[in-house]
């Protein structure tokens, strides 16, 4: 990768991934891109909506990019409220995307998710390989998208590549509309209450990941050898399989009177209750060398520490 278009740059992993790619790539070299214009803009912006059938590609020819970073996509929550909204952004900003990859002949990343999985996926260390037949739009959206990476591909020799993320956390950009925000809402609440309401039960295991982690992995996969990669797109990766409860441990441990409470929101816990416990991340290993860094302790104590400084700056 040596130039590279950004669409969703504003959102929870965008907002990161930008700025990393600043400094690994040169700033000249990262051209952000969002539906909005961001309040104090830093570095190359344009805005992009990824549902006009030309925004992505004319963008991608003005800066003469060979890399799209397709971030721009509903959660699966906000998909959920919005069925249609979601298949027109996921899916429409999707082929949007992948179209001026074709034309433009770039290399291309976009982001499946654990929710690509469904009721019927076996729960436990799914394979890389398995049944997919997710019950939510944000599922139906993911598992079109990946089988549409693959296809172009195999078609018109795109170099597409993805993972599946598991839930994400992070304390820079807030996530939206996600099934997974607990585990970001609970840290924010942990310092400025002490306490936390959480509206996925106890005993709810999903894949989690810390940031730096997902950073590193978009950027380990698109600089991998493309002769070592059997599934290009759709990797399964996780750093831990956590539940709310593992979550209160964690903080407990830096925050002894911290306190979580249940109130269960059926519509999140029922996404949550349709995938996985826990996902096998053995195809990204092997194949592109995949490995997370952090674990729930050590997220934690960072999560808590970079918070608390955000907080104290904002009040400042
Ligand atoms: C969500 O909860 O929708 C996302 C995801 C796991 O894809 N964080």
């Amino acid at each position: 990768m040596k130039k590279i278009l950004v669409t969703g740059a504003l959102g929870q992993i965008g907002s990161e991934l930008t700025e990393k790619l600043r400094s690994t790539y040169g700033e000249e070299n990262i051209i952000a891109s969002d539906i909005r214009r961001p309040e104090s803009p830093t570095g190359i912006f344009e805005e992009i909506d990824v549902t006009k059938e030309k925004d992505i590609y004319e963008i991608a020819k003005k800066y003469n990019v060979d890399t799209i970073i397709h971030l721009a996509a509903l959660l699966s929550a906000k998909a959920e409220a919005f069925p249609k909204v979601a298949w027109e952004i996921n899916m429409g900003g999707l082929v949007n995307a992948l179209e001026a990859a074709k034309e433009l002949k770039l290399k291309f990343f976009t982001p499946s998710s654990i929710g690509a999985f469904g009721p019927s996926t076996p729960k436990d260390n799914t394979p890389q390989d398995t049944l997919q037949r997710p019950t939510t739009m944000y599922g139906v959206n993911k598992v079109a998208g990946e089988l549409l990476c693959d296809y172009y591909y195999s078609r018109f020799g795109v170099d597409t590549r993805g993972v599946r993320f598991p839930g994400l956390i992070s304390y820079v950009t807030a996530p939206g509309g996600g099934t997974t925000d607990y585990a970001v809402e609970v840290y924010y609440e942990a310092i400025r209450k002490g306490r936390y309401t959480s509206y996925i039960a106890q005993g709810t295991h999903m894949d989690m990941m810390y940031m730096p982690d997902a950073l590193n992995a978009i950027i380990q996969l698109m600089e991998a050898d493309p002769d070592r990669l059997k599934h290009r797109n759709a990797f399964n990766i996780t750093a831990m399989s956590a539940a709310p409860e593992h979550f209160a441990e964690a903080i407990g441990r830096q925050i002894p009177d911290f306190e979580m409470n249940y109130q269960v929101d059926p519509v999140r816990q029922g996404i949550a209750e349709s995938w996985p416990d826990s996902i096998n991340a053995d195809a990204a290993k092997e194949e592109w060398g995949f490995e997370a860094a952090h674990d729930i302790d050590s997220m934690t104590i960072d999560m808590l520490e970079k918070i608390r400084e955000k907080i104290k700056r904002d009040s400042a």
